[in-house]
């Protein structure tokens, strides 16, 4: 195995991410977004000690600025922040905090702070495992708090936040039909709702309908969800809520290992479906399967059947080659 250059390799690297050298963390973040497990294999065993903050919501809610001014308020408490933004519609600038436009660029000065943005496009629903892999590179290197920031409630989503440690969504005032639609999933995966932009006169009416959805949620017995209003742009609220986050995550990290487990379940579910539908795809005996199929003879259990033998059939001739 040693002698594998690419392994050597690998093994340099990984060794270079736990020294926390940040130009080896973000040529490890790019083999990682696209999976390379003989990097991750190295660097896995140095990862579980961050805390993975997850921050989700639809677009324009204000999820970058309300990251960036959160940055600012860890920074100032002394902490260290990584950030892994998915799929940033609008550039990770957090210009206007506190009307500071320059403000990301002293962030981006500041080597407390790092800040990876990668694309949702064209990992082909594949996204989850890239990412979870590269908050744990993040870990690996030593950032001990990382924020996630994706858009939305779908199903990519979920699976991100899925390795947070404490969900946050995030919603503004005047989304109104943002709220109907993303409510069921929400609910699901919110640790913290947050009504971003409480400037505005409608963040009342905002709240308000959160409170009352958690209401009727609350005849089943889950945990409270609080509901913190603020507004990212003048800081209003942003240190009640680091708080609100810090103390969630230091509630979570117990569960953190039952947390891991319960992610490369999915994962691997995951990876080995889409495996799998490749497989089926690919059969040389897809074909016939189907043409019998739509010729009315057998039924869909058979078929199936049939290209599972096809699979283990052809599984078999490989192994004995
Ligand atoms: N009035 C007001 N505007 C805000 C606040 N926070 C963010 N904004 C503005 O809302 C707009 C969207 O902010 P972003 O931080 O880019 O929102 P986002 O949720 O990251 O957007 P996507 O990444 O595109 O999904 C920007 O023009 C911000 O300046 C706030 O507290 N009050
Ligand atoms: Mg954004």
């Amino acid at each position: 195995m040693a002698d594998d250059p690419a392994q050597a390799r690998a093994a340099a690297l990984a060794a270079r991410v736990r020294a926390g050298d940040p130009a080896a963390l973000a040529r490890a973040l790019t083999l990682a977004e696209n999976g390379c497990e003989p990097l991750m294999r190295l660097l896995r065993p140095a990862a579980g000690k961050a805390d993975v903050v997850g921050v989700t919501g639809p677009p324009g809610a204000g999820k970058s600025t309300l990251v960036s001014a959160l940055v600012s308020a860890w920074r100032a408490a002394g902490r260290r922040v990584a950030v892994l933004a998915v799929d940033p519609a609008s550039p990770f600038s957090g210009g206007a905090v506190l009307g500071d436009r320059t403000r990301m660029g002293a962030h981006s000065m500041d080597k407390g702070v790092f800040v990876r943005s990668v694309s949702a496009r064209g990992h082909l629903g594949g996204l989850a495992a890239g990412a979870r892999d590269m908050i744990d590179a993040m870990d690996a290197a030593g950032w001990d708090l990382i924020l996630v920031e994706t858009v939305g409630a779908g199903q990519s989503e979920v699976e991100v936040a899925r390795a947070a440690d404490v969900r946050l969504v995030v919603l503004a005032p005047g989304l109104g039909d943002d709220l109907q639609a993303i409510k069921a999933g929400i609910l699901e995966i919110a640790d913290i709702l947050v009504v971003n932009k409480a400037d505005r006169p409608e963040a009342d009416v905002t709240a308000r309908q959160l409170d009352a959805m958690l209401a009727l949620r609350s005849a089943t017995p889950v945990r409270p969800v609080p509901v913190l209003r603020c507004a990212a742009t003048t800081g209003d609220g942003i240190e009640p809520l680091r708080a609100a986050i810090d103390g969630a995550a230091l509630a979570a990290r117990p569960d953190r290992p039952a947390r891991r487990h319960d992610q490369l379940r999915h994962l691997l579910a995951e990876i080995m479906a889409r495996q799998m539908r490749a497989a089926v795809l690919d059969c040389p005996a897809l074909d016939s399967v189907l043409a019998r199929l739509s010729a009315g003879e057998g039924d869909l259990d058979g078929a199936l059947a049939d290209v599972r033998s096809a699979l283990d059939a052809s599984a078999a001739r490989r192994d004995q080659t």
